[in-house]
C-alpha cells in the first residue's frame, strides 16, 4: 500500500475496485464513511451491490471477470479526454507513448466494451472524470481484481491510472491494496514467499544469497521456491522423481478447506506425509501425520505488519495450555533435529538479526515500534529521527532502478472458464462478515454461529431461483465440472441475474469443492472469483437436513470440538 489506512479519511475520491471493505476490514471502512462525511466521492466497481456501492457516487455493477476491459476504457477516456498530468507522466514516468498508442485504440472506447462489461459507457466515462479530477484519489484493491487468472496485470492497470493523473507521491494519495489476515503482508515482509528473503530480497541475487548463507553458515538455493498453488501438480503429476513432492509442512494453513478443487488437494494430501502446525484441528488434520500444537495470538508476542508497511508489536496476555509451544520455538526445534542447531532466547534476538539482514527495516527496532505506536516501513537507520515512511514515493521518486513509474500494457484475457448450456451460471466466492476463512477462529464460537452456520447460503437472482422452483433458505445443490456441494438458496436482487455467489467459510457447504484451480502465472493466486455452475433443487428436504446435520456433526467429531449443539 502506498499510503497509510488513516491517510484514506483525507481522500477527495475513492477508487474502490473489487473490495469489500464494510465486510473484510471493518476498521477501514469506517475510514471509508468518515472520508465520504468529509465529502468525498466513491466510485464503486463490484459486480455485487455491496455496502460501500450503496453510499457511492459512481456505482459500477461490472460482468465479474472483464475488470481489465473496464481498466483499459478509463485509460482510455483519461488520454482522449486529455484528463492525464502531462508534467508528472514527463518528469516521473516511462513508457507512456507506447502506453497510450495501444489504449487509444477504438476497441478501449467505452462504448466499444459495454456490451461484454454490463457496464453503461457514459458512467465508465463519468467515473474517469471524476478520477482524474483530484490530486487526492486514493485507490482501494481487494480480491475481486486479484483472484482472477488476469489478476498481477489489472493491479499493474489500477497503477497506470494513477501514474497518468499524479496520484502518487504526497498525502492521502495512492494505491492500496488492502489485504487479508492481520499478518499476511508480515509473512511476505519476513520472506515467507518463495522468490525473497526478508525484506523483498532476491533468491536468485547472487550477492544476497551470500550475505544470508554467511548469516546463517548454511549454503542456499539459487533458485526459488514453489508457490503453494503448484504442489498438487508436483505430488499428483511430477514423472521426475527427483521433483516429486514426498512431505507437506503446512504451518498456520488449511488447504483442505481454503485451497480451490478440494478432490485433488484430498488426493494431494493423502500421498505425502503431512505435518500441521496449527492452534486448532483442522480440516487438513485428517490427514496430518505429526501435528504441532501452536501458541494463538494473546500466548504469545511479536510483531505483525498491517497493510500499511505498519510494524506493531503484540504482547502475551495468558499461558498457554500445556504441550503448546510458539511458533518459532517449534520451527527451532525441527531444524535442530534436522541437523541444524537454531537457538533463539526470545522474539527480539530473532528480530534483530532480520534487522541486520533486511536493509528496508534496519531502522525499526523494538524501542522504535514502542515509542512510536509502531514503526513503517522502510525504516533504514537506527537513527532516532528515522520514524519510518508514511506514504511511499514521495516527489514522485519511485522504487525502481530509474526512479521512474513505468507504464505497460496489457490485453484482455478472459477467464478461464465460462457458463455454457451443462452450467449455465457464474460462480464467485466471497467473504462475510461473521466467519473467518476456514473458520477454525470462529466456527467455535457460539456467538457468532448464532449469526450465519451451516451449510451457509448461495446467493442469486430471483429470476434465476424462479424457473428452478427455488425460495429461501432451501437446501440446494451446487454442482460444477469439478465437484458437488450442498447449501441454502438465498434469493436477492444484490447480484445480477446468471450470477451466484457463496461464502468460502463453511465446512458442509465447502464452496472450494466447486472452485478451478487455474492460476494467474505471475502470482500463482487461483481463479477463485470465476468458474461456471449448476444449481440443482432437491426433491426430499427433509432427509438433505439430515445429511446437513449428519456431516457437520462428523466433521465436529474429527476436529475434536465438543460442546454446544451443532446446526
Ligand atoms: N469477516 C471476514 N473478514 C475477512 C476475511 C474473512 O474470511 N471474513 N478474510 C480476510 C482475507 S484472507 C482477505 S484476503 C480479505 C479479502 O477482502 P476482499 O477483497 O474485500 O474480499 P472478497 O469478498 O473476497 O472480494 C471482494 C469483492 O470482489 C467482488 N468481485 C467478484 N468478482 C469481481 C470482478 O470480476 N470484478 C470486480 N471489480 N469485483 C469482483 C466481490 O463481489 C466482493 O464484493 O478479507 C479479510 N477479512
Ligand atoms: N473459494 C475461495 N477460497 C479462498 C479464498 C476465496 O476468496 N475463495 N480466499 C483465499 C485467501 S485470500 C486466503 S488468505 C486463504 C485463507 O485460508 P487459510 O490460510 O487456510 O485460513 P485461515 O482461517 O486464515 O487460517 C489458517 C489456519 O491458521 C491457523 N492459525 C491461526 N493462528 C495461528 C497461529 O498463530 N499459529 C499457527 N500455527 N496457526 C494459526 C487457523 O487455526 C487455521 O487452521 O483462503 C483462500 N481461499
Ligand atoms: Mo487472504
Amino acid at each position: 500500500m502506498s499510503f497509510s489506512v488513516p491517510e484514506i479519511e483525507d481522500a477527495e475520491v475513492i477508487f474502490n475496485m473489487g473490495y469489500n471493505g464494510p465486510v473484510s476490514h471493518p476498521l477501514v471502512a469506517r475510514r471509508i464513511v468518515r472520508a465520504k462525511k468529509k465529502g468525498c466521492q466513491i466510485i464503486c466497481v463490484d459486480p455485487r451491490k455491496t455496502e460501500t456501492a450503496r453510499i457511492a457516487t459512481i456505482y459500477l455493477p461490472i460482468k465479474g471477470g472483464t475488470n481489465m476491459l473496464f481498466l483499459n476504457a478509463m485509460a482510455h477516456v483519461m488520454i482522449t479526454e486529455d484528463l492525464i498530468d502531462h508534467d508528472f507522466i514527463s518528469r516521473h514516468t516511462t513508457g507512456f507513448a507506447a502506453y497510450a498508442k495501444e489504449i487509444t485504440q477504438a476497441q478501449y472506447r467505452p462504448e466499444a466494451i459495454a456490451e461484454q462489461t454490463q457496464l453503461n459507457p457514459e458512467d465508465i466515462r463519468k467515473a474517469a472524470r471524476l478520477f482524474a479530477s483530484s490530486k487526492h484519489t486514493i485507490t482501494l484493491w481487494g480480491m475481486g481484481i486479484t483472484q482472477f487468472s488476469q489478476g498481477v496485470e489489472c493491479v499493474i492497470a489500477c497503477s497506470n491510472l494513477s501514474l497518468m493523473t499524479g496520484n502518487f507521491g504526497h498525502y492521502a494519495t495512492g494505491v492500496g491494496p488492502v489485504r487479508g489476515q492481520n499478518n499476511v503482508q508480515g509473512t511476505c515482509d519476513m520472506g515467507v514467499l518463495p522468490n525473497v528473503y526478508p525484506g523483498y530480497q532476491a533468491v536468485t541475487d547472487p550477492e544476497i544469497r551470500a550475505k544470508f548463507e554467511r548469516a546463517w553458515g548454511v549454503s542456499l538455493p539459487a533458485v526459488p521456491g514453489l508457490p503453494l498453488t503448484q504442489v498438487p501438480d508436483r505430488v499428483l503429476r511430477e514423472p521426475d522423481p527427483k521433483k516429486q513432492i514426498h512431505a507437506y509442512y503446512i504451518v498456520g494453513e488449511d488447504p483442505a478447506q481454503s485451497d480451490p478443487d478440494l478432490e485433488e488437494i484430498r488426493e494431494t494430501l493423502s500421498r505425502v506425509f503431512v505435518i500441521v502446525q496449527d492452534i486448532f484441528r483442522n480440516k487438513t488434520c485428517e490427514y496430518a501425520d505429526v501435528i504441532f500444537p501452536a501458541t494463538a495470538w494473546g500466548e504469545h508476542e511479536g510483531v505483525y505488519s498491517a497493510c500499511d508497511r505498519r510494524f506493531q508489536r503484540v504482547r502475551k496476555l495468558i499461558e498457554p495450555q500445556a504441550g503448546c509451544k510458539t511458533d518459532w520455538e517449534i520451527q527451532c526445534l525441527v531444524a535442530t533435529a534436522m541437523g541444524y542447531p537454531m537457538q533463539y532466547d526470545n522474539t527480539r534476538q530473532i528480530w534483530d538479526e532480520m534487522r541486520s539482514l533486511a536493509p528496508k527495516f534496519a531502522g525499526a527496532s523494538y524501542e522504535k515500534l514502542d515509542s512510536h505506536h509502531g514503526v513503517q516501513w522502510p525504516c533504514w537507520s537506527e537513527d532516532p529521527e528515522d520514524t519510518g515512511t508514511q506514504y511511499l514515493h514521495a516527489g514522485g521518486q519511485f522504487a525502481t532502478k530509474d526512479g521512474r513509474g513505468n507504464f505497460l500494457f496489457f490485453p484482455y484475457t478472459p477467464v478461464q472458464e465460462a457458463e455454457d448450456a451443462e452450467y449455465p451460471l457464474s460462480f464467485s466466492t466471497v467473504r462475510e462478515v461473521g466467519h473467518y476463512s476456514v473458520r477454525t477462529m470462529t466456527g467455535n464460537c457460539r456467538l457468532l454461529r448464532s449469526l450465519a452456520d451451516e451449510p451457509g447460503y448461495i446467493y442469486m437472482n430471483p429470476a434465476d431461483c424462479k424457473p428452478l422452483g427455488l425460495t429461501k433458505d432451501e437446501l440446494v445443490r451446487v454442482v460444477s465440472r469439478r465437484g458437488h456441494t450442498i447449501t441454502r438458496c438465498l434469493p436477492t436482487e444484490r447480484v445480477a441475474k446468471g450470477a451466484t455467489y457463496m461464502t468460502y467459510q463453511w465446512w458442509v457447504g465447502a464452496c472450494n469443492e466447486l472452485t478451478n484451480s487455474v492460476f494467474d502465472p505471475k502470482s500463482h493466486t487461483p481463479e477463485f472469483k470465476y468458474c461456471a455452475c449448476r444449481v440443482e433443487k432437491i426433491a426430499d428436504q427433509t432427509k438433505a437436513e439430515q445429511y446437513v446435520k449428519d456431516q457437520y456433526a462428523a466433521i465436529r467429531r474429527q476436529m475434536g470440538i465438543t460442546g454446544g449443539t451443532s446446526v
